[in-house]
């Protein structure tokens, strides 16, 4: 086609140049109307908005297919090692801007549509999210899939087309609602099935020795097939593949039984595999227990690893060069699994030595650990596990029986042994996800310094101690083409007016506008484009939500998963108590704020969805007070996904990361805010650590306990009735929130929640509300101060290009990959 991408040249000064797309808009036009007709099936005249969405996203489909094929045939040739990163959750909300900006045709379409009268912005809203994850652990997977194309990494994503995948979320008078989303009703143009690629995954049966071979015979079996989109890199450089495995039974309907009158019975099987791929579980920082979870991390993982063992003896020939040409990471515990099932296609199935499997299976794998919340960490009752996988139960006992001589011989106690184990044995039996993986793999990282740091003094004290060149860090990362110039472009365009274009391939060129922090005009254009972004969600706001926004206000913006130690309900008090305050001296000089909350609880956690209800208790007043008037408004946004961060984000002033610290492994919304020119209100939890060592001291309001006192205290003697009883204003506020001041229909509604912060407060909710609140009103007088706030804007901006995704892959590539 005329309009191919081309391959990137070089240029000396070391920089991605895309060359110029050899096309007139007209040429595209005439594309996109060919595809209208002879794909979509509709006559120009006749197209509704959703024909000619899905005739945009087929046109643009063209041009991505010729670099994705060139992409796939640059790898093969080069016989270069590709990574695979396998992870049960990809958040990648909608594809068609990103794909767009990256290939370099945003304004093409935008011209293309604009001759049939269309406006790509509208179009864009057609496309619904792609929301197959919880949270930040699978938007981190989506923004790495990003970097790896950027960087030129050959890689390949594993994961699960979930059918349903995060819920959508209704707000009924105040309480989370949870439907199912539907997000492949009308097909999803960017997908391609892949039927040659199919493979059997068997759970249960038993496990014979036949010649002195183990052989698996599984009581059941399904088929896993790939369906692949594709990733595009930063001017199109490198398109890679997501695979998401869907399921079918190997007889999907039993004629004689349907014939036989057995209506239901004759797709029974077919039912069973749809549900492996039905629904992600909605459970963020809890392992789901039920038996399909296991089964669904065991259906994706077997099925990715044949895929990688299978490819590379197509290209190879030889399994002992697999750790030279492939690369697994394993996001989180969720695909450990991978661990036994690669050791059981090489022991039993490529017959090679156990010692020599192993030692291959460590070169390949490596792990990431995204948590150090007990309940987070998986484990699998052993009688479970060893129903569902025989043979893998079976080598998992192998290597820990391995593993527990090594550590005799390095000289373990019992307690340390019992620790090491790869099965617990403190309760009823269990199987250790996060120790297999450990174990089985050649690197071991978490995901910002502190968490690295906390997690060979936590979770993993005695394997570090025994192995204990493993544990590495990797802070994570955003991908700035989504996080700043998709969904930012008047920033980009400031920023680009600014310093040049740089930053576009570099995002540590950011740092160029520091020489630029003072410039009181700089700070009055990236104040005008915030000011816009504002008016732009105060827009949405009015639209979805009838709620109306004053967009000269401080928007301070908490949005995120609902979690106890995220401390929505920190925010809620401290809002409370502001409240009080305001109420009591109207005469003051108060800062105008609105307070913007949003985010998903999971369908089971009780206090979680109560703290949704209390937002939206805490709004209902406040925002009808007449006497805190336009000075305070509280707004709880429904449906928080990708799209919706997208519109937020860019608006944000102020943003909260005021997890308890120790709690929050990293943090990625902290990046994008800051990125987005946003100060942070945050505790030394994560990557907040970091960002305040680049943004600096003066540009980053940092408040509450460390992590190290955060323990100290739990370890003995905090008494939070002592805290409350000692401050005013926190006892107050608590009293009103437990009295009913908020919740007149039912007074007692938040008698249990605010009965936990006076019990035990094990988020330290208490403990942390006098220093949030003071460093609540340094934001203030910091906003009171308009120059002084806009310098922080740019320091921050300027100093945050260090937490670009392509920063994070570079070293993951480097240092764990060795692909760089
Ligand atoms: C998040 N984890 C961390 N987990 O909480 C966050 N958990 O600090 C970090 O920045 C991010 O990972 C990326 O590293 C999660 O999002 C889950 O979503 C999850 C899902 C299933 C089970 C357990």
């Amino acid at each position: 086609s005329a309009v191919a991408a081309h391959a990137v040249p070089k240029t000396p000064g070391g920089l991605h140049r895309r060359a110029s797309v050899p096309s007139s808009p007209s040429e595209f036009d005439k594309h996109i109307v060919r595809v209208l007709r002879h794909r979509v099936g509709k006559d120009e005249r006749a197209a509704k908005p959703h024909d000619w969405y899905n005739a945009s996203i087929y046109a643009l489909r063209d041009q991505i297919i010729d670099a994705w094929i060139s992409s796939t045939r640059r790898t093969y040739e080069s016989g270069g090692k590709r990574v695979y990163y396998l992870s049960m959750e990809f958040l990648i909300g909608r594809l068609l801007r990103d794909a767009l900006s990256n290939m370099g045709m945003t304004r093409e379409m935008e011209k293309a549509l604009a001759a049939h009268g269309l406006d790509l912005a509208e179009i864009e809203e057609y496309e619904p999210d792609a929301a197959l994850g919880n949270g930040g652990l699978g938007r981190l997977a989506a923004c790495f899939m990003e970097s790896l194309a950027t960087l030129d990494i050959p890689a390949y994503g594993y994961g699960i087309r979930y059918v349903n995948g995060m819920f959508r979320q209704r707000i009924d008078d105040g309480w989370q609602v949870e439907l199912p989303e539907t997000w492949l009703a009308h097909g999803n143009p960017w997908e391609f099935e892949r039927l040659e690629s199919t493979y059997r995954i068997g759970f249960g049966g038993e496990v014979d020795v036949e010649n002195e071979v183990a052989v698996w015979h599984p009581a059941e079996q399904v088929e896993a097939t790939a369906v692949d989109t594709p990733v595009v890199g930063w001017r199109g450089k490198r398109v890679n593949t997501l695979r998401l495995w869907t399921a079918s039974a190997l007889d999907p309907l039993k004629l004689d039984a349907f014939n036989a009158g057995d209506h239901f019975g004759a797709l029974s099987e077919q039912v069973r595999a749809d549900s492996l791929v039905r629904v992600l579980y909605p459970a963020d920082s809890n392992a789901a227990g039920q038996e399909l979870r296991l089964r669904q991390e065991y259906f994706f993982t077997a099925a990715s690893v044949q895929d990688i063992v299978r490819r590379h003896m197509q290209y190879e020939g030889d399994i002992h060069t697999l750790p030279e040409k492939a690369a697994i990471q394993l996001n989180d515990t969720h695909p450990s699994v991978a661990v036994a099932e690669l050791m059981r296609l090489l022991v039993d199935i490529h017959q090679l030595e156990f010692e020599d499997a192993w030692d291959i299976c460590k070169r390949t794998v490596s792990y990431t650990n995204h948590t150090l919340l007990p309940e987070a960490l998986e484990t699998w009752p052993l009688p479970l596990f060893e129903r569902l996988l025989p043979r893998h139960m079976q080598i998992i006992y192998a290597i820990n029986s391995r593993i527990l001589r090594e550590a005799r011989k390095a000289g373990c106690d019992d307690a340390q042994i019992a620790a090491i184990s790869l099965i617990d044995e403190t309760g009823e039996r269990r199987v250790r996800m996060a120790n297999l993986a450990f174990v089985g793999a050649h690197s071991v990282n978490g995901v910002a310094a502190l968490h690295t740091e906390l997690m060979k003094e936590t979770v993993f004290t005695d394997l570090h101690r025994l192995y204990p060149a493993r544990i590495n860090n990797k802070t994570n990362g955003v991908t700035p083409r989504r996080w700043l110039q998709q969904c930012n472009p008047g920033l980009t365009k400031v920023i680009r007016d600014a310093i040049g274009e740089d930053f576009l391939d570099d995002a540590a060129r950011l740092s160029d506008l520091n020489a630029l922090a003072a410039d009181a005009e700089l700070g009055e254009r990236i104040a005008e484009v915030k000011h816009a972004n504002k008016v732009a969600l105060v827009g949405h706001i009015k639209a979805t939500m009838g709620l109306r926004l004053n967009p000269y206000a401080m928007f301070d913006v908490q949005i995120k998963r609902i979690h106890e130690y995220k401390r929505q309900l920190l925010n809620l008090i401290e809002t409370v108590a502001l409240y009080d305050q305001i109420r009591s001296h109207p005469e003051r000089d108060w800062v105008p704020r609105v307070k913007i909350f949003a985010g998903k609880a999971a369908s089971s956690y009780h206090n979680a969805k109560l703290v949704i209800k209390l937002a939206n208790d805490i709004a209902r007043r406040v925002n009808n007070d007449p006497t805190v008037g336009g000075l305070l408004k509280v707004v709880f946004v429904p449906n928080y996904n990708v799209s919706l961060a997208e519109k937020i984000i860019p608006a944000a002033d102020l943003s909260e990361q005021i997890s308890t610290a120790g709690m929050e492994a990293s943090g990625t919304g902290n990046m994008k805010f800051a990125l987005n020119g946003a100060l942070t209100i945050g505790t030394l939890d994560g990557a907040n650590v970091e960002i305040k060592e680049h943004v600096g001291d003066e540009n980053i309001v940092i408040f509450g306990l460390t992590a190290e006192e955060v323990a100290q205290r739990r370890a003995g003697g905090y008494v939070p009735r002592e805290v409350i009883e000692g401050s005013r204003e926190l006892s107050q506020a608590l009293s009103m929130i437990a009295s009913g001041v908020f919740s007149p229909d039912d007074p007692n509604r938040y008698a249990g929640l605010v009965g936990g912060i006076f019990d035990h407060d094990w988020f330290m909710c208490a403990a942390d509300f006098e220093s949030y609140s003071a460093a609540q009103r340094q934001v203030d007088a910091k906003w009171a101060n308009k120059s002084l706030w806009r310098e922080s804007t740019i320091r921050n901006i300027a100093n945050v290009g260090w937490f670009s995704s392509d920063r994070t892959i570079g070293e993951y590539a480097k240092d764990i990959w060795k692909v760089l």
